[in-house]
């Protein structure tokens, strides 16, 4: 056996469902104001889509993340929290939550680990990274719904894998890039293959 593998998990739309809880939210405190469909995301970015459907919805969109309880009241994504635990639980293997906190500070730090606490427990609190570069974290795996990781170190450590979202699901990668479909995929296969 070789050395211990190290998997880097993101959150927003990977454990818990940004997305979901966006649009819900939105709407409720918007109701007569155009909306996008998960099924119509694109872009990373949703700020920069709902400003591309009327100028003044990307600060709308903003307020709703900016929220006191928005990211604590996030639903877990389906299989997400059970991934974790077992990947946790296996021999050789260090899983941490790797995740950029918006700038907006009052309440998403805080609410990120109260949520991880919520439903991983207060022993996992020890697995979370706040990171706004990701790249200057080592490890071998990197599980992100972001397409573009970038940061200041050029050659980060880790493989990128794509998990599928809304956002990215319409995006072509490039043959050298994974992809894992949802938590229903074989993750496990994926680990394995990074194992010395
Ligand atoms: P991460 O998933 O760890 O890369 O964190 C990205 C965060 O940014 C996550 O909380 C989602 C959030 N986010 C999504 N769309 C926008 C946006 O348009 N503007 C900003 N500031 N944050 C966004």
């Amino acid at each position: 056996s070789g050395k211990r593998l190290r998997v880097l998990v993101d959150m927003d739309g990977v454990l818990a469902d940004f997305e979901g809880g966006f649009l819900k939210k939105y709407r409720a405190r918007y109701p007569d104001e155009p909306f996008i469909s998960l099924d119509d995301r694109r872009g990373f970015w949703v700020s920069t889509q709902y400003g591309e459907l009327r100028g003044d919805l990307s600060d709308k969109a903003i307020s709703i993340w900016q929220s006191k309880d928005f990211f604590m009241e996030l639903e877990p994504l389906p299989g997400g929290v059970e991934a974790v635990k077992e990947m946790a639980k296996m021999d050789d293997t260090d899983v941490f939550i790797c995740t950029s906190p918006i700038m907006h500070y009052k309440h998403c730090p805080y609410e990120k680990y109260a949520w991880v606490e919520k439903h991983l427990g207060h022993d996992f609190l020890e697995q979370v990274i706040l990171t706004r570069d990701k790249t200057l974290i080592t490890g071998d795996l990197l599980i992100d719904d972001k397409p573009d990781i970038l940061g200041v170190e050029p050659k980060p450590a880790w493989e990128h894998i794509l998990f599928t979202a809304c956002h990215n699901k319409h995006l072509a990668i490039s043959a050298s890039q994974r992809r894992l479909l949802s938590w229903s995929d074989d993750w496990r296969a994926i680990l394995d293959s990074k194992r010395q």
